[in-house]
């Protein structure tokens, strides 16, 4: 009756959107065109070199491959400036004490996201050694919302897919744990994640006893 985590990072445990949309949105500035938080929602969860394509479609704005690379480096170099200088307090509502509970609880977690610098964010606000594994960006060759992200988190757990609950504040990220016959719990908005098993505002929101009916089962 084991069971088992899958955390997504920026918008479950961490704000990063804030800092990509400032990074992105000095590239916008750079081209000459305009990027506004509505153009960022379309970005979360979505990896890097999407995000440029979407970014480039906003702006009207081909580009060869070359001049991609380059600014895809630049964006993340900008990005990191940003990441450098977070902290524990950065860490959302909810999170420390939800791991808290599944400590308590002797329920693993592994991370499960699209981002390549989850292992820096997390020693940023000191939460790298709690997480059995991390499966991000570095580790994946399908982006959400395709499974293989949460599978392989699945396997680090020794785990079965049926036996992990993925916790997601991105459409895509459900669609993925969804596809991956896991249980989705969608923190956010609960009208756009309505694909998700289970909905909840934020992290806080989480009642004490919400792993009882999985361990039962
Ligand atoms: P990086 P998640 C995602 O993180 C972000 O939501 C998305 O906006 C970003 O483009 C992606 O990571 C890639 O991030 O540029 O750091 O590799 O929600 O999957 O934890
Ligand atoms: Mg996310």
């Amino acid at each position: 009756n084991k069971i088992g985590v899958i955390f997504d990072l920026d918008g479950v445990i961490v704000d990063t959107a804030k800092y990509h949309f400032l990074a992105w949105k000095n590239l916008a500035d750079e081209l000459g065109f305009e990027f506004t938080e509505a153009h960022n929602e379309l970005l979360k969860g979505v990896s890097r070199v999407r995000s440029l394509e979407i970014l480039l479609d906003i702006g009207n704005i081909n580009l060869p491959e070359s001049k991609k690379q380059e600014y895809l480096v630049s964006k993340n170099e900008d990005y990191l400036n940003y990441i450098t200088k977070m902290g524990p307090e950065e860490i959302l509502p909810g999170a420390e004490k939800l791991l808290d509970n599944l400590d308590k609880l002797g329920i693993k977690y592994v991370l499960g996201s699209a981002s390549k610098n989850s292992p820096l964010i997390l020693k940023q606000v000191n939460l790298l050694d709690r997480f059995e594994g991390i499966v991000d960006g570095n580790s994946v060759n399908k982006a959400k919302p395709d499974p293989e992200v949460f599978l392989i988190g699945a396997k680090k757990l020794n785990l079965k897919p049926e036996k992990c609950i993925v916790f997601e504040d991105a459409i895509a990220g459900i669609e993925a744990a969804n596809r991956a016959n896991m249980t989705s719990i969608g923190i956010g908005n609960k009208e756009t994640l309505n694909a998700a098993n289970y909905n909840f505002n934020n992290l806080t929101e989480i009642p004490e006893n919400f792993f009882e009916k999985f361990l039962s089962k």
